[in-house]
């Protein structure tokens, strides 16, 4: 079969995420609430700042900004995880990143798995944040035994979505009618099930150990846990959502209010408690509720080299080691006053973070480049020629995620509980065996961005290759 007749990975990740974002909005109401606010305060940040708009213009987000969310699920056991690799490669989503939760007290490491080319990302960035449990942090032997025994029990794919996924590794791709049904079977793995497969009693004890391992045994499958859209002024929306009946986390996660946003800003709202029927004497089993399902927003900013993100891990580990955050979030002003005094640190301009190589960016060249290249030889490095006003330099969006955040979602949804401390370590090996593939390294994703872009900006300028 030709290629031709395949539908493009990225058009079946579109379908896939609005067929998602249509269940999410069905299943959690709130969750329409929140695009609708979302879409109200970037219309009203675009209508103000035209700088804001025409940055976004031409590194082709504006059109991405509407379709752009990520979700979250929590696996199980290692074949899922396999699977799901696989599942995700179809839309052409690949893991990148390793984040190791279980420092920050939740028993899980994770990737994203995410569209990886400049051409995919523009179509749609749709990424999703995959956490495997990991049983073995489960002190009680017992319970981690009665874990394990529930998760081989399950199979949280259908039949037809592994046929399928068998048939686009086989062809190279789906058709129009394979990718339909790829996406309408797909989407039942991510389905939220009311009936859990446990017994009260057995879901008290799981809950007992930890909240999270509750919710990613007692129940038949990995039900998307939030789906999150991009906003263009988080301190907005954070201020807003009251006002349209939802109450935020007390702190905003990431780092403070800046001119230039760097990497990436969350907030998240608390989780809804869900009715649910456990397995017990009556035919529909014995009521209960349970709390997994949440909302988030964030807001993205120019992606950091390595540089750059020593530099943010040392100024939050700083902010973090001077004020905690008690559970009731009383404090948050004093977080935010000493996030904003220590970031202070971080330069606030485009020029210094390109100029100190602290941040990506994309080159392309202006008229004036194009002009003064048929002239005659530009010299100079892209930095240099920047400065001249020959080449333009707009930052490259960050599109991953923060482990130090992502603990932070993690726990303001799953209740005020004592904090746990796992005493292990990270342990990136195992989790990639269970992936069956090794995750990629996002820094050199950027960099390879960024690299591209001097090429084809020094192609366009007529001369030979360099480096930024
Ligand atoms: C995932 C939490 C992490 C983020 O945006 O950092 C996350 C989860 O709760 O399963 O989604
Ligand atoms: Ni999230």
């Amino acid at each position: 079969m030709s290629a031709d007749a395949f539908v493009h990975p990225d058009e079946i990740r579109s379908m896939f995420s609005s067929a998602m974002s249509d269940m999410y909005r069905a299943e959690v109401p709130q969750y329409g609430t929140l695009l609708e606010l979302v879409a109200d305060v970037n219309q009203d940040s675009l209508a103000v700042n035209a700088a804001l708009r025409e940055g976004l213009e031409s590194n082709d987000e504006l059109d991405r900004l509407d379709v752009e969310r990520h979700g979250a699920i929590r696996l199980g056991k290692p074949e899922e995880l396999f699977t799901m690799r696989r599942l995700f490669a179809v839309m052409g989503m690949y893991p990148v990143g390793y984040y190791d939760l279980s420092v920050a007290g939740v028993p899980v490491h994770s990737t994203a798995f995410r569209p990886i080319d400049d051409a995919a990302l523009r179509r749609n960035p749709f990424r999703v944040f995959t956490s495997l449990l990991r049983l073995e942090l489960i002190e009680d032997e017992k319970l981690r035994h009665d874990a394990q025994q529930i998760l081989a029990a399950r199979d949280i794919f259908t039949a037809d979505v592994i046929k399928l996924i068998y048939l686009a590794e086989k062809n190279g791709g789906l058709t129009q009618v394979q990718a339909e049904q790829f996406v309408t079977q797909a989407l039942e793995t991510f389905r939220w099930h009311s009936d859990a497969t446990v017994s009260l009693e057995s879901y008290q004890k799981m809950h007992d150990a930890h909240r999270l391992i509750a919710d990613v045994v007692c129940f038949k499958g990995p039900h998307i846990n939030h789906l999150t859209p991009r906003t263009l002024d988080i301190d907005a929306v954070q201020k807003t959502m009251p006002e349209r009946g939802i109450s935020p986390k007390a702190v905003v996660e990431g780092p403070p209010t800046r001119k230039c946003p760097i990497l990436l800003r969350q907030t998240s709202f608390k989780a809804l408690e869900e009715q649910v029927y456990f397995v017990g004497d009556t035919p529909k089993g014995t009521p209960g509720t349970h709390t997994a399902r949440f909302g988030e927003i964030e807001q993205r900013g120019v992606a950091l080299t390595a540089k750059g993100r020593a530099l943010y891990d040392t100024l939050l580990a700083s902010v973090r080691q001077a004020v905690q955050i008690n559970a009731g979030g009383s404090n948050a002003r004093d977080y935010e006053t000493e996030l904003c005094e220590r970031f202070v640190a971080f330069p606030d301009d485009y020029e210094t973070l390109r100029g100190e190589g602290l941040a990506f960016f994309k080159y392309s060249p202006t008229q004036a480049g194009l002009d003064a290249a048929r002239k005659g030889k530009l010299p100079g490095t892209a930095h240099e020629l920047v400065d001249q006003g020959y080449l333009r330099a707009d930052p490259i969006i960050y599109e991953d995620f923060l482990p130090v955040s992502a603990a932070g979602i993690f726990q303001s949804n799953l209740g005020g509980d004592a904090q746990k401390n796992y005493q292990t370590h990270s342990n990136q090996d195992e989790f990639e065996q269970a992936l069956g593939a090794s995750v990629r390294d996002e820094l050199a994703l950027y960099a390879k961005t960024q690299q591209a872009s001097i090429d084809r900006a020094f192609d366009a300028l007529g001369f030979k290759k360099s480096v930024a």
